[in-house]
Order: C-alpha cells, then sequence, then structure tokens
C-alpha cells in the first residue's frame, strides 16, 4: 500500500495524498481522476482510520503487556457526532491531510461537512460520554467504552407548520468508515427460560436454562488521545441472530418464518430510545439493557481471565463505571457469573461487586428512575431477580440491625417496590451496590444527600461523592473554533493549554487589552457571520451580525424554560411595539436563537416548540420591528450544529428552575468560546459563577433553597403584571393557535407554576436588561467574554476525569511509548 514504511504510516502530505488516491480506487471503488467531496470524506477517513488503527494496535498490545487496572466505561448513550475533523486534530495531522486535499483540489472544511452526526443519545449524558472518552485518552488512562450500536440514532427533526416531526435517522446508510467489525468477537446473551438446580461436589448450585439467546457481535471504535499516541476503544454492540437459537422452528418446516424469527434477534439493538425523561418499563428496553451488560461483562471476564487465573485479584484490575443507573444490571449479572458459572461462594462474590461499581447520577427529577415491574423480570431474567431478591434479603436484615423496625423507613430504602405493581427500583439497587455514587455538580450532590437518597446518604454518608461534570477542550474549541484556538494560543505563547486547559487562566491578565480586544471580536464576528448565514439557509430568516445573537439550544423541557425565554421575547416585542420613535434607537438590536428536540411523547415540550415557531412569525414579519429583534429556531439541534451555534452566539441562558438541573454542560461549551451566561443559579452554573465572578455573567431568579417555600407561596401571590399580560397574549390568540397552546397557559397561572415561571419573570427581565446595557459598551462585553473563556479550565472534562481516576476508580496513566 501506498505511504507504507517499516510498519508505519508516513504523514507527510504527499503521502497523505497517495494514501486518500488509493482509498479512492480501492476502497470508495471510484477512479482517481473523477470523484466529488463525498467520495473524497471516505476516502480520506479511511485513510484516517488506518493511521487510528496503528495506534489503537499499539496501546491495546501495550495494556495488555502492563495489565494495569482498567476502567470500563458502561454507557447506553454516546452522542460522538462527527469524527473526521476531531481524529485527525488529535492526530496532529490537521494541516498536512488540508495541505493533501488542496493539492488535489479539495478543501478540507468542506470534505468534512460530508459527514453525517452518529447521534447514539439523547443530550447532556450521551454528550458527556463523548467528551470523557476524548479525555480519557488524552490523559493515557487505560480505559474501555462500551455502548450499543444502535442502527437508529435520535430521531431527526422536521419542523412543518412550526410542527416537530420526528424522522427515522438511519445513519449507517452510507457506511460508517469509523468503526472496526470484529465478526470474532462475539457472545451469546441469553433472555427467558428457567433456573434448575444441579448438584456440583456436593453443593447445590443454579443453573439458568434460556429459552432464547442472541448474539452480540463487537464493533469498535477508536478513540485518539490529543498529544499522545493512546488511542482507547470504544466497543459497540449489534445485535445478531444466534446459530444456537431456534433450531427446532427449521426442523418443523417453516423455512420463511424460522428466518424471519431469527431476524427478530437484531431488533434489540436497532433503536435508540428517544426519552430523557421518564422510564416506561418497557419490554425491549430491559431486554437492550440487559443485552448490553450481558456483553460487556463477557468480554470483561474475557480479557480478566486472560492475564489472570484467580479471582481473588479481580478488584486489583477492574473499575466499572455506570453511567446512570441505565446499565446497573450488570451488578446483578456480575454476582451471577461469579456465583453460578465461576463457582465462587455468595459471600466472596459480594465482596468483589460491592468494591468493582460506580454509578454517576445525572438527574434530579424522581420520573427519571428506572422501575423494572417484577413481572417482566421474572419471565425475562429469572436468575437476575432470584439475585436481586438475595441482596435485597442481606441488606434489609443489616439494615435492621442499624436502624431496627422503621418499617416506613425500611420499605422506601428497598430495593423492592411493594403495591399493586411490584417494582424493582433500579436507583436502589444502584445504590446498595455501588462502591461510591457521584453526583454531577456540588449542588446535585447535596440534592442526592437531602432528596433523591436521603435515607441513603443517612446510613452511608461516605459513600456519596460528586464530580463537577466537564466538557473537552478539543472538540469545544479546537475543533469548532480554530481562530480562537489560534488567538488563545498566540496570546498565551504556547498551544500547551490544549493538554493542561488551566492555562487559560494566563488569558486575564491581557484582559484589558485593547490589541486583544480587537482580535477577539473580529474572531467572534466572522464566527457570527457563519452562523448568521446558516440561520438564513435553514430558516429563511435574514438575521444581522451587529445584533446581539442570544442563544438558548438543548434539550426541550419543561424545567430548562424555554418558555420562560419566549415569555421574556413576547414581552420585548411587545414593548418596541409601544415605543416612541426616541427611544426605539436605544434598543440593541437581538436574534433570538432557540434549537433543541422534544422527546415524541412529551405534549408540553412539542407545544413550545410550536409557540416558538408562532412568535417568530408574529415578530419576523413584522415591518414595525424590522432588525430590532427576530426570533429563529435552529431544526436538528445535534453537535455538528452546536460546534457551529456556540462559537456565533453573544449571550447564552441556562435558565432552568433552582435545584432542576443536575448540571448542565453546555453552560460550559459557552464559556470557553467567550459567550456571556445569562443564567439562574443551578447546577454547574453555581460553581461557574464562583469562579468567573458574578459581575461578569448575568443572574437571576429564585435560588435553590427558596424554591420549595416559593411553591407552596404560591397561591398567595400575585404574578406581575407584565407577566399577566404575556401570557393573555399567548391565551388570546395574539399568536393563533389559542386552543393549542392553552395548556401551556393553563400550566402557570392556573395549575400552580411548578417551575416558577411567574416568579422569576422580573429578575429575568432586569438581567436581559443588563445584558443590553453592558453590550452596548462594546469594551465591557469584550472583557466579559475573555473573562469568561479564561475561567473556563476548571470545566474541562480533563480535570473530571482525572479527579474519577483517583477518588473513585484508583486507576493511573497508562502511556504507550511513541
Ligand atoms: C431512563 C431514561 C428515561 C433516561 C434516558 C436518558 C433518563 C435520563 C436520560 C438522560 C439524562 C441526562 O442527559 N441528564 C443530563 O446529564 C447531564 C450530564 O451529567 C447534566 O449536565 C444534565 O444536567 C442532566 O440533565
Amino acid at each position: 500500500m501506498f505511504g507504507l514504511m517499516d510498519g508505519f504510516l508516513r504523514n507527510d502530505p504527499l503521502s497523505l495524498q497517495k494514501d486518500i488516491l488509493y482509498h479512492v480506487e480501492y476502497t470508495v471503488a471510484r477512479s482517481r481522476f473523477s470523484f466529488d467531496d463525498f467520495e473524497a470524506y471516505q476516502a480520506l477517513a479511511h485513510s484516517v482510520r488506518d493511521r487510528l488503527i496503528e495506534r489503537w494496535h499499539d496501546t491495546q498490545q501495550y495494556f495488555k503487556r502492563k495489565d494495569p487496572k482498567r476502567l470500563y466505561f458502561l454507557s447506553l448513550e454516546f452522542l460522538m457526532g462527527r469524527t473526521l475533523s476531531n481524529s485527525i486534530t488529535n492526530l496532529g495531522i490537521r494541516n498536512q491531510y488540508a495541505e493533501a486535499l488542496n493539492q488535489l483540489g479539495f478543501e478540507l472544511e468542506v470534505v468534512a461537512e460530508q459527514e453525517g452526526d452518529a447521534a447514539l443519545g439523547n443530550g447532556g449524558l450521551a454528550r458527556l460520554s463523548a467528551c470523557q472518552m476524548d479525555s480519557l485518552a488524552t490523559l493515557d488512562f487505560p480505559a474501555w467504552g462500551y455502548g450499543l450500536r444502535y442502527q437508529y440514532g435520535l430521531f431527526r427533526q422536521v419542523i412543518l407548520d412550526g410542527f416537530q416531526h420526528e424522522h427515522p435517522d438511519y445513519w449507517l446508510n452510507f457506511g460508517n468508515p469509523w468503526e472496526i467489525e470484529r465478526i470474532h468477537v462475539s457472545y451469546s446473551v441469553k433472555f427467558y427460560g428457567t433456573v434448575e438446580e444441579e448438584v456440583l461436589n456436593g453443593e447445590k448450585n443454579k443453573i439458568w436454562v434460556p429459552g432464547e439467546m442472541v448474539e452480540a457481535v463487537a464493533y469498535d471504535n477508536p478513540i485518539p488521545g490529543y498529544g499522545t499516541r493512546n488511542t482507547i476503544n470504544l466497543r459497540l454492540w449489534a445485535a445478531k441472530p444466534s446459530d444456537q437459537d431456534d433450531v427446532e422452528s427449521f426442523n418443523t418446516g417453516d423455512y420463511i418464518n424460522s428466518v424471519i424469527n431469527r431476524q427478530r434477534a437484531e431488533t434489540i439493538s436497532n433503536v435508540l430510545y428517544p426519552d430523557d425523561r421518564s422510564y416506561q418499563g418497557k419490554e425491549l428496553r430491559l431486554k437492550q439493557q440487559y443485552f448490553f451488560v450481558s456483553a460487556c461483562i463477557q468480554d470483561i471476564i474475557r480479557r480478566f481471565k486472560d492475564t489472570n487465573n484467580s479471582f481473588d485479584v479481580f478488584t486489583d484490575k477492574v473499575a466499572l463505571q455506570l453511567n446512570d443507573t441505565h446499565p446497573a444490571l450488570a451488578i446483578p449479572e456480575v454476582m451471577r457469573v461469579l456465583v453460578d458459572e465461576e463457582h465462587l461462594g455468595w459471600n466472596q462474590a459480594w465482596g468483589i461487586v460491592s468494591k468493582i461499581f460506580f454509578l454517576t447520577s445525572h438527574t434530579v427529577q424522581p420520573e427519571g428512575s428506572e422501575k423494572i415491574p417484577v413481572d417482566l423480570m421474572e419471565s425475562l431474567l429469572p436468575r437476575h431477580l432470584e439475585i436481586i431478591y438475595d441482596i435485597n434479603f442481606n441488606f434489609m436484615e443489616e439494615l435492621k440491625k442499624h436502624i431496627g423496625s422503621d418499617y416506613d423507613r425500611l420499605s422506601r430504602m428497598s430495593i423492592v417496590e411493594e403495591g399493586p405493581v411490584k417494582n424493582i427500583r433500579v436507583a436502589n439497587l444502584s445504590v446498595v451496590c455501588c462502591y461510591s455514587v457521584n453526583g454531577v455538580s456540588r449542588i446535585h450532590l447535596e440534592l442526592l444527600k437531602t432528596r433523591v437518597f436521603k435515607d441513603f446518604f443517612e446510613y452511608w454518608p461516605e459513600k456519596f461523592q460528586f464530580k463537577t461534570n466537564g466538557v473537552t477542550q478539543r472538540r469545544w474549541i479546537v475543533v469548532s473554533n480554530p481562530s480562537l484556538c489560534a488567538l488563545i494560543s498566540k496570546w498565551l505563547g504556547t498551544d500547551a493549554w490544549i493538554r493542561d486547559v488551566d492555562l487559560l487562566m494566563g488569558l486575564r491578565e491581557h484582559a484589558g487589552n485593547a490589541d486583544l480586544h480587537q482580535e477577539w471580536q473580529m474572531v467572534r464576528r466572522v464566527n457570527k457571520i457563519r452562523l448568521a448565514e446558516y440561520i438564513e439557509a435553514m430558516s429563511g430568516v435574514k438575521v444581522s451580525p451587529d445584533a446581539m445573537f442570544d442563544v438558548q439550544v438543548k434539550r426541550i423541557h419543561e424545567y430548562k424554560r424555554q418558555l420562560l425565554n419566549l415569555l421574556g421575547i413576547i414581552h420585548r416585542y411587545d414593548c418596541i411595539k409601544n415605543m416612541k420613535e426616541s427611544d426605539r434607537r436605544k434598543v440593541v438590536p437581538r436574534v433570538c436563537i432557540i434549537g433543541g428536540k422534544a422527546a415524541p411523547g412529551y405534549e408540553a415540550a412539542k407545544k413550545i416548540i410550536k409557540l416558538c415557531h408562532a412568535v417568530g412569525e408574529k415578530i419576523n414579519n413584522d415591518p414595525d420591528i424590522g432588525d430590532l429583534l427576530k426570533l429563529v429556531f435552529i431544526p436538528d439541534y445535534n453537535v455538528s450544529v452546536a460546534e457551529l451555534v456556540i462559537p456565533g452566539s453573544d449571550l447564552s441562558q441556562h435558565i432552568s428552575t433552582a435545584g432542576h438541573e443536575a448540571s448542565g454542560t453546555s453552560n460550559m461549551k459557552f464559556l470557553m468560546n467567550g459567550c456571556v451566561l445569562l443564567a439562574t443559579s443551578d447546577g454547574s452554573t453555581i460553581e461557574i459563577i464562583e469562579e468567573i465572578g458574578e459581575e461578569n455573567m448575568f443572574i437571576f431568579g429564585a435560588k435553590v433553597h427558596e424554591v420549595p417555600a416559593l411553591r407552596k407561596k404560591h397561591a398567595e401571590m400575585k404574578a406581575p403584571l407584565q407577566f399577566a399580560r404575556v401570557v393573555r397574549m399567548v391565551r388570546d390568540g395574539y399568536f393563533g393557535f389559542e386552543d393549542y397552546f392553552k395548556p401551556l397557559c393553563d400550566a402557570i397561572d392556573k395549575q400552580g407554576d411548578f417551575y416558577l415561571l411567574g416568579h422569576d419573570f422580573a429578575s429575568y427581565l432586569e438581567a436581559q436588561a443588563a445584558a443590553d446595557k453592558a453590550y452596548v459598551d462594546q469594551e465591557k462585553w469584550t472583557r466579559m467574554s475573555i473573562l469568561s473563556t479564561a475561567g473556563s479550565g476548571r470545566f474541562s472534562s480533563d480535570r473530571t476525569m482525572a479527579d474519577y481516576a483517583e477518588k473513585a476508580w484508583g486507576i493511573k496513566p497508562c502511556k504507550c511509548p511513541l
């Protein structure tokens, strides 16, 4: 093959060029004299893949030789977005590739745009997994990621007449050059059936005789670190029919139906559940979860046994991170394998299990907690149900010794929920069995301790910790905002901050420098122009880059209060309409940008999307308003759209009702990009305030500890007049569709306003007015912007991962030599 030398691929532009052409001819099967942007992307991707594989091999062999304690990161969701740009950046060969492509008559930026997003997740939790993988690789940790290879990722959002429609995301349609199919790495996963007893060496032993078998096949996705040879693995499982299954039905002669039945196995990994809110005890979801953990545990134990012959050292070699409770069935699964298959006694197995699992919770919403109906569990996973009962029995006995017969508390803490429908409480199972339970911000831990897991915290205070979330500056500055990246490096005199993000603090000393201000503004303006072009292409609305770009992009949720934003916009519109000409000249022009997906069954969220379009329609077509105010909805918000939107924003909103956002991570991405935050004191924003100072942000609204009392007092309180007025405008059909929007209005003014929009409205408007005032003073604004970036270092996922490694998992870097 071209460019090969002594088993190593060369990275000079000429070799890269030859490699690309090789792949055009032999992988994409096009003529090297005629191929288009997409084909260039495919060939380029394959040439990058070759380089990833080299490093990946070296890393895995090195890990195998050193055999350190490994971290296994289990998550049902990963929002990887695009891979190309990120990979060549981390490999340090971006410029060489750009040059190689140039000589072939292509532009890297254009070719990179051909790639679709890998959207195997919903929102914050899923993108966090992706950021953390990047940091684990960069910090040389011996880590593996595990996930599911859904054929349909998160739905594509299509807007018709302002309503959200969900279209399937069949992302594998054009092939996926970033994965390596491992047909020989496959495991049988069992379902249904019965539990039988056998006598083994005079002892009773349980065996699970399954009713159905499905194969899990591995697809490996190399994750390169930045500035290191280390390239770790993200292994995704796909379901395939099992050869051992269903031989019976073939023998009965119904060949066609037998084939169709076999194919049904694949449905397990077919589709990602698009809801990040409420867990429904659906059989397919439970099957997905068990399919996933069974494959992972078989793989992990196989790897352990390759180099070890006694389970005595298992806890020195293996740490399992549960990304929320979704993979919690791994706990009874490890117990089952150790007790039933490896024949360790229960106590020895429990001694291992209670030391290797680490849980991170990502929610404060009680609806989010998973409950598995016992009936369902009994039919699908009969042996696991027995094991969970046994774990619970032991736990209850131990607990009684400490708290006596406080039956209310015992029943609250029990893993089994009694009632008309008996359920397994997955959160309780996880807390009982995990070595540590981690919150994702300081306030989140407080809420876990005082509300969600109060009983457990009082019993096991030392189990509860927090590690504030972080995001990777490689994706969120270096890849998505290259000009800001170059500017930062220039002023810091080094690009070392890309690995050591605390160095960003060095920008503080230049925060008042007029030259930096000018360059900073220039970079930001170019990004705004790019965003304005995108907005016009997507929505047909022309927006001026002179206006302040005010952005709220995230999943649509009532608690995230996109509705508060919309009511604020209506208020602004109403004010401008009623202004004297002389006052209009003082208005700071705004482009309000909202984007995000609503879970398909979440009616209120879907109504909010429609309201955004209805209000936008009115404002954008009002000749009275012109450029003073625009409202646009960016459809199909995803990782690559975020990479465009975030660098082009001036102001970014994180306005959840205090106590509802566990952390929030997009606030960190905006911060890194020098956007000023308008936010409530919630989640990780509280720590951002500490880091960059309240004077450099616009903070408003009730505080976490005030919220419960405000809710109780609500009946006696009157919403401010201006609030009542904007709600009335919606109710009275000023924007049309009054029947459709009625439930949104009712929730606010008839049903107790649970999310406190009325209470926070006045202070929200004040914060918005303060933002206007600051924006007029561009010097002040630019200073705030620079200080935002300068203070973002603490919110890197590098810091989060180093924290987990030290304080939870007990793993150390294992750096593959160059
Ligand atoms: C069980 C199912 C219904 C479910 C599926 C996905 C439940 C929850 C989720 C996802 C939750 C999620 O994304 N949580 C977010 O995690 C981020 C990373 O920690 C936080 O920053 C953010 O505040 C939190 O809402």
